[in-house]
C-alpha cells in the first residue's frame, strides 16, 4: 500500500542559523537585487521616452502644414486615422443658409482670339463645410475650386500666375499641349508667371498646383476647371454649370480653429470631407435651377486629388454623355458616368417634370461625406429624397 506525504505548496522552510559565509552571500545577493531594480527602472523610463517621441513624431506628421516635413515620417503612421468626418458646429444648418455658394453658373467666352487669365494665389482660410475651418492656398483668392475659365476652341490662353502665398507653386493646364517644364515651372513667392498656349482640344478639363508634393498643393485646394468650348456648336443647353468634385483631409474638426492638411489622411485616402466646388452639401441649401423641360447641361472635373467622382442624376438618365471628355462623340441613355481624378465629363438633361433632382457621386460614402446637391426642376413641392 502506498502511502503520500502531503505536501503543500506553501510549506514553511525550517529556519536555518546563517553561518558567517551565509551572511556575506546574503549581502552580495542583496546589492544584486537592487542593482537589478535599478536598472529595470531605467529600461522602462528608456522605452517610455523612445514611444513618447515616437507619438511626437506621428502627430506632427498628422498636424504640420509641411508636407516636406511629413513626408520623412511618412513610414510612422499607424492606421486607423482620427475622422472628422461629418462634424459641424450645433448651428450648422444656419451657417449653411448663410453661406454663399460658389457660383457654378458657366461663364461666357470672352471675345477675340486672346483670353488673358489672371490668377494671383493666396493662403487663406476657407470654409469647407458648416463652420469647417480649413488652411488653403487658393488660386486667386477664391478658396477652392479657383476660378472656372472659360474659353473657345482655337482661342489662345494667356496665364499669368502671381504667387501671393508663402512658397513656390505653379499652374499646370491638363488643356494644354506644352512643355510642363517650362510652363508649369514652380514660381517663387512674390513672382509672376506668364505663359500662352491655344485651345485647340474642346471639352472640360483641370487645372491644378504641380509644385511637389503634388498630393500636398491639390488637398490643399490648388485646382480648377477649364472649359474649352468646342469650335462645331454642340446640342443647345438652356442653362450650363460646372461642378468640380474635390475631397479634404483635415488634422482636426476645424471648427475651433482652421484644420489643415493631414498628409497622412491624404495618403491613406481617408477624407473627412467630400465636396462639389469645395464645400460639403453646398447646393443642397442653394440648389442648382432650371425650368421643365429645359435642357442642362453639366461641365464636370473630378480634382481628386485623389477620388473619382461617379456623377449620377437621381430620377433622371443623361440624355447625352461625353465621357472622359470626348467631344466627338456623346453616349445616351446612360445612369451614371466614372469621373476620373484628374479627367472631366460632359452631361445633358433635359427634365420635364418639377422636382428636387439630387446629382451625386454614386460611390456613396462620398455623399455621406457631402458630394451631393440639388437640382431644382420648376417649383417642386416635396423634399429631397437623397
Ligand atoms: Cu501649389
Amino acid at each position: 500500500m502506498a502511502s503520500y506525504h502531503a505536501a503543500s505548496p506553501y510549506r514553511s522552510v525550517p529556519a536555518e542559523r546563517p553561518s558567517g559565509s551565509g551572511v556575506l552571500l546574503s549581502i552580495v545577493a542583496l546589492f544584486l537585487g537592487i542593482a537589478v531594480a535599478i536598472l529595470t527602472i531605467v529600461a522602462v523610463v528608456l522605452v517610455k521616452t523612445a514611444d513618447d517621441a515616437r507619438d511626437e513624431a506621428k502627430l506632427a506628421a498628422g498636424t504640420t502644414n509641411n508636407p516636406a516635413h511629413s513626408a520623412e515620417s511618412s513610414g510612422a503612421v499607424s492606421l486607423p486615422l482620427q475622422s472628422f468626418a461629418g462634424a459641424v458646429p450645433e448651428n450648422a444648418q444656419a451657417l449653411a443658409k448663410a453661406h454663399s455658394a460658389y457660383e457654378a453658373t458657366l461663364p461666357p467666352v470672352p471675345a477675340g482670339d486672346h483670353v488673358k487669365v489672371q490668377m494671383t494665389l493666396k493662403d487663406m482660410v476657407v470654409e469647407v463645410a458648416p463652420g469647417v475651418k480649413y488652411n488653403t492656398w487658393a488660386f486667386d483668392g477664391h478658396g477652392a475650386p479657383g476660378p472656372i475659365v472659360h474659353v473657345r476652341e482655337g482661342q489662345t490662353v494667356e496665364m499669368t500666375l502671381t504667387n501671393g502665398g508663402a512658397i513656390p507653386h505653379s499652374i499646370d493646364f491638363h488643356a494644354a499641349r506644352i512643355a510642363p517644364d517650362v510652363a508649369f515651372k514652380d514660381v517663387a513667392p512674390g513672382e509672376s508667371f506668364t505663359f500662352r498656349f491655344v485651345a485647340n482640344d474642346p471639352g472640360v478639363f483641370m487645372y491644378h498646383c504641380g509644385t511637389k508634393p503634388v498630393l500636398a498643393h491639390i488637398a490643399n485646394g490648388m485646382y480648377g476647371a477649364i472649359v474649352v468650348e468646342p469650335k462645331a456648336a454642340l446640342p443647345p443647353a438652356d442653362r450650363e454649370y460646372v461642378l468640380v468634385a474635390s475631397e479634404w483631409y483635415l488634422t482636426s474638426d476645424g471648427i475651433e480653429e482652421a484644420a489643415s492638411l493631414d498628409m497622412a489622411k491624404a495618403r491613406a485616402t481617408q477624407p473627412d470631407w467630400t465636396t462639389f466646388n469645395g464645400y460639403a452639401n453646398q447646393y443642397v441649401t442653394h440648389p442648382l435651377t432650371s425650368k421643365p423641360g429645359e435642357t442642362v447641361r453639366f461641365w464636370v472635373v473630378a480634382a481628386g486629388p485623389t477620388l473619382d467622382t461617379n456623377f449620377h442624376i437621381v430620377g433622371t438618365i443623361f440624355d447625352r454623355a461625353w465621357v472622359n471628355g470626348d467631344m466627338t462623340r456623346f453616349q445616351s441613355g446612360v445612369q451614371t458616368v466614372g469621373v476620373p481624378a484628374g479627367g472631366g465629363a460632359v452631361f445633358d438633361v433635359k427634365i420635364d417634370e418639377p422636382g428636387l433632382y439630387p446629382f451625386v457621386s454614386h460611390a456613396f460614402a462620398h455623399v455621406d461625406l457631402g458630394q451631393v446637391g440639388l437640382l431644382k426642376v420648376g417649383e417642386p413641392k416635396g423634399a429631397p429624397t437623397h
